[in-house]
């Protein structure tokens, strides 16, 4: 075994050499950079992955993609075998790999066998697959390449969405309980669920079975062609965007949620539901232009509100025992979580931004529904509470409305890729309530307003000087910071702001909302202006528009 380690280190110096000294960091979402910089921080991550897989006597995947970010970026993301984002203490072993010097890499993985007494003689297993980016082939080659010089089994998947693997991962490291571990099995079982919940109607009320998607000219669109290959006859999908333009140009639910309008290469068709998707399909919004021509958006909150409402709805309806929550990060909508807690009564948690986290808070509840405002979100059902479901639904003594309702209950949580957040599968979900409530997206709209807002970014010299508490929205440095961004606040009717460094550019982020757009922007610029003026920023301080 020693000999297959010295030889797959000499290939990453001869072959994917480490061409300069720029450092990169595991980030939010893995490794992501210049695609140019990527060749030797793929190699190594693929004999990461056969050390984590021997570890963890489990499949490992490996996701290249950089998501919605432009063509030239790319990166790469490690997926632990329940689906979940890789463990945050291997982040930080993966930085090292990365980082390592060709001379010294040998040394570095030595010492991370012996310290994590990893036994080599185990097999190893890995899923590859990538996003549609020019650079994604040769990136995954190195990949590949890695695995079988450490002895190491590959299964490549090609192209398929970041939330497909993620389902194969769990799928295979389950053996085949939450399904087959391949593309037909992943169609198969959305659209299976998606029809049975649907029924011989296809209308409902208000509601159409019509709907425009931006596929962001990325692997949702082809994505979404075979689901939709198998679902026609339910849901008439028109496809927009499937890669005659450019990725994420204009377009793909990044571009929507930040600028608050239509995508570009989308024909608009009054009051008809339109979602974007992102670069790798994990995330999704909606949006509508009615008739007087203005647009509107339904984000993360929207659809998490959405999908927590139906779900309590079926639960109380079956009479079962559960307790679902929310998990909303500090970017929710201030409207979005009083509708939660006030009108649904559902319990609301708030926690850092990154999906992991949301994930792992989610878990904590029998359901318990997670997404961020930007369109990332998925449902966490547990093991027990699934096995309750089930029980409630073959249970012949229960009425036949109670046991109806866990039927239900039991086939939306097979549409719900509970992996994490899944673009196709969100979609499939909202469709459904808003069918099963005969519901237009105006009505959607309806439950309740949202508070204008606005995001600013602003560049300091070291953003790691701020640093928050209380899922992100106090600051505790620099000092006096805090302070001054409440004094600014209070000056604002329903006025919210904070600000935190990004875990994925050299920026801090400001976000600010209250009850005008235009109090909204100037308490954004005010905030921004007292990060500027604290903690050292560069360049002019943000302009303050006037009252
Ligand atoms: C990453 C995160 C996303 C988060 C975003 C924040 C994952 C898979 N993705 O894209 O959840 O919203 O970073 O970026 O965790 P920021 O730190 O630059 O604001
Ligand atoms: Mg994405």
């Amino acid at each position: 075994m020693g000999e297959k380690l010295i030889s797959a280190v000499a290939i990453a110096a001869k072959t994917h050499p480490r061409k300069e000294n720029k450092s990169i960091q595991y980030g939010t979402a893995g490794f992501r950079t210049k695609a140019s910089d990527l060749d030797h921080v793929l190699y190594r991550m693929g004999l990461l992955a056969v050390l984590r897989s021997k570890v963890k006597e489990a499949t490992i995947g490996v996701m290249i993609t950089a998501s919605h970010n432009p063509e030239e970026d790319n990166g790469v993301k490690l997926i632990d075998p329940l689906g979940e984002m890789l463990e945050q203490s291997w982040e930080a072993h993966a930085s090292q790999i990365a980082n390592s010097s060709d001379e010294n890499l040998k040394g570095t993985l030595d010492e991370l066998i012996k310290t994590l007494n990893i036994d080599m003689a185990k097999d190893a297993y890995v899923f590859v697959g990538r996003d549609t980016r020019s650079s994604s082939p040769a990136l995954a080659d190195a990949v590949i390449e890695a695995v079988t010089a450490l002895g190491g089994l590959v299964q490549d998947f090609g192209i398929v969405t970041t939330p497909m693997l993620h389902y194969f991962v769990v799928c295979k490291n389950t053996n085949g309980e939450y399904g087959k571990p391949t593309p037909e099995g992943y169609f198969f079982k959305l659209s299976t669920a998606f029809k049975k919940l649907r029924g011989k109607n296809t209308s409902n009320g208000k509601y159409i079975p019509d709907i425009s998607f931006d596929g962001a000219n990325g692997v949702g669109a082809s994505k979404m062609k075979e689901l939709q290959a198998c679902i026609s006859e339910y849901l008439n999908v028109k496809i927009f965007n499937s890669g005659e333009g450019r990725l994420n140009h204009q377009c793909g639910a990044d571009f929507v949620k930040v600028q608050q309008k239509a995508p570009k290469g989308v024909p608009t068709r009054e009051n008809v539901r339109s979602v974007s998707v992102d670069g790798d399909a994990d995330r999704i919004v909606y949006y509508y232009i009615d008739k007087e021509q203005v647009f509107h958006l339904l984000d993360g909150d929207r659809i998490a509100t959405l999908l927590a409402s139906y779900f309590m709805e079926l639960v109380k309806a079956s009479c079962l025992k559960l307790n679902l929550g929310l998990v909303q990060t500090a970017y929710a909508n201030g409207s979005s979580t009083n509708y939660i807690a006030k009108t649904l009564k559902i319990p609301v948690a708030c926690v850092p931004t990154g999906v992991k986290h949301l994930h792992h808070k989610a878990q904590e509840f029998d359901i318990g529904v997670y997404f961020e405002a930007n369109g990332h979100g998925t449902v966490c059902v547990a093991k027990s509470a699934s096995e309750m479901i089930a029980q409630a639904a073959s249970d012949e003594k229960l009425e036949v409305n109670q046991r109806e309702s866990a039927q239900r209950l039991q086939t939306l949580v097979d549409l719900v890729n509970q992996t994490v957040g899944d673009a196709l599968s969100d979609m499939l979900l909202v469709e459904t309530v808003l069918h099963a409530r005969g519901w237009d997206i105006a009505d959607w709209l309806a439950t309740y307003s949202d508070l204008p807002n606005r995001q600013m970014k602003v560049t300091i010299q070291d953003r790691r000087v701020i640093q928050t508490t209380d899922a992100e929205r106090q600051c505790i440095s620099p000092p006096g910071l805090q302070e001054t961004i409440n004094e600014i606040v209070k000056m604002y009717e329903q006025g919210r702001a904070f600000v935190r460094p990004s875990g994925t550019e050299d920026v801090v982020r400001v976000y600010a909302e209250a009850t005008t757009q235009s109090n909204a922007d100037r308490l954004a610029a005010e905030v921004a202006r007292a990060v500027h003026e604290t903690a050292g920023g560069i360049g002019n301080p943000p302009p303050v528009p006037a009252l």
